[in-house]
């Protein structure tokens, strides 16, 4: 029994240090349906989406995001104050073990800012997203059709442009 016993602390010692050291690796992660809505005329800064999923067991964070298209790239979240929807810039979006994180309308996303051409409708543009782990990867998007204010239909929600948001 004594001998039993001792096998179980030494397993559970050592996954308690490879826990602390494991970093997911890139091929962990999977990257699913990223876009891009197409920019309205005059329409400054963009915002792209998209789905990232980890098999791994180890919990793994967007940092940052890079592209020749902005200025400037910030990872966004939306909060609700007083039923008026606002960005907030975030420090990272995490992305659970064995889990998925979803970039869509109404949440997290990636925010160009400073947009040095408009995104068109049909575009492909790669991206690079930085990990937590100093692991980086590009994605390519695809940009969406821009949504109208006013005429948003079915993809209404409120955050096609963020210079649209104001004037709501
Ligand atoms: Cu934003």
């Amino acid at each position: 029994m004594k001998r039993f016993v001792n096998l179980i602390s030494a397993f559970a010692v050592g996954c308690a240090a490879s826990a602390a050291l494991a970093q997911p690796n890139i091929d962990d992660l999977s990257f699913n349906d990223p876009w891009i809505r197409g920019s309205v005329p005059g329409q400054k800064n963009g915002a792209g989406y998209l789905v990232i999923d980890n098999q791994s067991s180890q919990p793994a964070a967007l940092v940052s995001v890079n592209s020749d298209r902005a200025d400037r790239i910030e990872l966004h979240t939306i909060v609700r104050e007083d039923g008026v929807a606002k960005m907030r810039e975030v420090q990272e979006i995490p992305v659970p073990a064995n889990g998925s994180v979803t970039l869509q309308p109404g949440g997290y996303h990636v925010m160009f800012i400073g947009l040095k051409q408009p995104f068109k409708e049909g575009e492909s543009i790669p991206v690079k997203l930085n990990f937590a782990n100093g692991q980086s990867t590009e994605v390519t998007f695809s940009v969406k059709a821009p949504t109208y204010m006013g005429g948003g239909g079915m993809q209404g929600h409120g955050h096609g442009g963020h210079g649209m948001m104001k004037t709501n």
